[in-house]
């Protein structure tokens, strides 16, 4: 059954580079509601746990380390048909690849450093948000 919600992360790239407040303009334009929302860092453990799904993967090492480099936002989404509708607005994980106007291709630098996280499932958008808040935080 869908949730109508997602899960996301602004990036350490797109933090670094000013780009939250133009991300978040995108996303509440797009039309989904923040449930939650917080800026804080991951420490290089809480980026394997939270990526632990692609532990095997050639680039798990970078991708925790770019991950813990620097401050995120992370944030649940509420709209109709939450995870299929984000990952459009965002793009293909290589920005080369994203669709203009998605935010990958206007924000992210590279395939490692693409700008935002959006959960590809209810399952693990549930997951994903229940790693950073509490029911208690959500709006
Ligand atoms: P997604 O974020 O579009 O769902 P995933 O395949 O779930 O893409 O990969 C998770 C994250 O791992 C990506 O967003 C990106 O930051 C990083 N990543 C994925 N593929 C590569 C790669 O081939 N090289 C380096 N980093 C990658
Ligand atoms: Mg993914």
């Amino acid at each position: 059954m869908a949730t109508n919600r997602t899960f996301t992360m602004i990036k350490p790239d797109a933090t670094g580079a000013g780009y939250t407040g133009k991300i978040i303009d995108r996303i509440i334009d797009a039309g989904f509601s923040i449930k939650a929302m917080k800026w804080t860092q991951l420490s290089i453990d809480d980026a394997r746990a939270f990526y632990a799904v692609h532990a095997e993967r050639p680039f798990f090492g970078d991708l925790t380390e770019y991950m813990s480099s620097g401050p995120i936002v992370a944030a649940i989404l509420e709209k109709d048909n939450a995870v299929v509708d984000f990952r459009e607005l965002i793009g293909a994980t290589n920005p080369a690849d994203a669709a203009p106007g998605t935010i990958r291709a206007d924000f992210a630098e590279s395939i490692s450093a693409n700008a935002v996280h959006g959960s590809d499932s209810d399952e693990n958008a549930a997951i994903e948000g229940a790693f950073y808040f509490s029911a208690r935080e959500l709006a």
